[in-house]
């Protein structure tokens, strides 16, 4: 049933439920003089191209390509539209490797047609840090669907990424693969329920009237924590320590170190907003919320044409309860006019999404790790990690 992941080192459904099968990797590295050194063949029309998304020129075909080619929802609705910037960020963490960003090209016309990507990232899993890649961006142009192009780039990035040594990877999808180390359940929050209704993300609920409906997610003005603030670049020793000491609870996580607070958690306008409780009386960095910023377009409406959501990120509570720092979060992301604000049931979401007034959306996202097995699929609230 699945021609290509049954090939690969990966959990097969036939193993579920398998405790006799040890934790880690499922195959042994290779001597990086056996890693194949050419690239994998293409079909004969193809070429592959190493993109250099600071080229302001390469960045606008990545984001064409994403535009119009990336992932939609499954009434095709709506699509992804990740910003240049967003991809400049997401693409150049500290240690990224630019032989990860792979595109495919037609020899004749050099148009881009598809692009996936790697970049480096440390994941504790258990009690084991592991050195991954973090595989995102898997596109092949609808026009070019179903040819198998995707198993070729999947293995090409795998070559490239067991090039620098590394031979683990973690990626999200929306769809079932050989197999989820966990499935999330994507949560709702409408800020702006009339423009949600008129684009067909939301629904009048039953017995609701337009007007009930905005009253009903009507937001204060301003945020009610004292103390609470935009992190800035001096917070990023409180704010690793605060982030570290709080995922090492979940079973799979980042291993962030300063670098990383630094690139994938300090305010970058129109891409990540992070906020923080900073004692009025002590000073210490008590609290901390984020969120990233990702429209989709809509397709085929004739008033609006792009809906704007933000993605909950990294939250860690301490001393303000998690559900006020989040209704904070909610007010923030309504004064800069978000749509939407969307989470994933991981770590300790749960405890807030219902009470924010969050619904759960029609899409769940699984997680996967590549040649690295977990002995049991993990609940939502185990997870320590969010991918963009
Ligand atoms: S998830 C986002 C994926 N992108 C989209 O959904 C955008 C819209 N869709 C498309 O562009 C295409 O439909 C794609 C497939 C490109 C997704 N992850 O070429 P095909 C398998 C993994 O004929 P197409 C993200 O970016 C499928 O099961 N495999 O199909 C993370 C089948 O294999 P098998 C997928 O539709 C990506 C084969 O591909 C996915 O033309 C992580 C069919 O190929 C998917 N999302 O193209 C990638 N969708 O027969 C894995 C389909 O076995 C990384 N397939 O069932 C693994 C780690 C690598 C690094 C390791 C380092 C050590
Ligand atoms: O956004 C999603 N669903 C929306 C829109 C549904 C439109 C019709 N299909 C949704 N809306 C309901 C909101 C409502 C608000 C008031 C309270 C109740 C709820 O459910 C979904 C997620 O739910 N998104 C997608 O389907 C996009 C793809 C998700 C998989 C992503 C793969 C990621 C790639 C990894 O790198």
């Amino acid at each position: 049933r699945h021609k290509f992941w049954e090939t690969q080192p990966v959990g097969q459904f036939k193993d579920i439920g398998d405790t006799s099968l040890p934790e880690g990797p499922i195959e042994p590295p290779t001597p990086l003089s056996e890693v194949k050194q050419e690239p994998y063949n293409l079909p004969n029309l193809y070429e592959w191209v190493t993109c250099n998304i600071n080229s302001d020129e390469m960045c606008t075909e990545v984001y064409n390509l994403l535009t119009n080619n990336y992932v939609e929802d499954d009434e095709n609705m709506f699509r992804f539209n990740y910003s240049k910037e967003f991809l400049r960020w997401a693409l150049h963490p500290p240690g990224y490797f630019k032989s990860w960003h792979i595109g495919v090209r037609v020899k004749s016309s050099k148009k881009l047609v598809a692009f996936i990507t790697g970049i480096p990232a440390r994941i504790r899993v258990h009690n084991e840090i592991v050195m991954m890649a973090e595989i995102n961006f898997l596109c092949v142009h609808k026009k070019l669907r179903s040819k198998r192009l995707a198993p070729v780039m999947i293995k090409e990035v795998t070559r490239r990424v067991h090039l620098e040594n590394i031979w683990q990877a973690a990626y999200t999808a929306g769809v079932v693969l050989p197999t989820p180390i966990s499935t999330c359940q994507y949560w709702h929050r409408s800020l702006n329920p009339k423009k949600l209704i008129d684009v067909g993300f939301s629904r009048l609920g039953a017995r609701m009237t337009m007007s009930r409906t905005i009253k009903l997610y009507k937001l204060p003005e301003s945020t009610v924590t004292p103390g609470f603030r935009k992190m800035e670049l001096h917070d990023v020793p409180a704010v690793t320590r605060l982030i570290r000491n709080y995922l090492s609870q979940f079973a799979v996580a980042p291993d962030f170190d300063e670098n990383d607070v630094e690139h994938w958690l300090l305010p970058k306008e129109d891409v990540v907003d992070s906020y923080l409780v900073e004692s009025p009386e002590t000073h210490e960095i008590t609290d901390f919320c984020s969120f990233y910023t990702l429209p989709s377009s809509i397709l085929g409406n004739q008033n609006y044409s792009t809906l704007k959501a933000a993605y909950s990120y990294y939250n860690v509570s301490t001393k303000t309860p998690l559900l006020q720092l989040m209704n904070d979060a909610l007010i923030v992301a309504k004064r800069k006019d978000y749509d939407v604000f969307n989470a994933l049931d991981v770590m300790h979401n749960e405890s807030f999404l219902k009470e924010l007034k969050f619904g759960p959306g029609d899409g769940k996202l699984h997680y996967y790790l590549y040649n690295y097995r977990i002995r049991q699929t993990l609940k939502a609230a185990e997870l320590g990690l969010v991918l963009l």
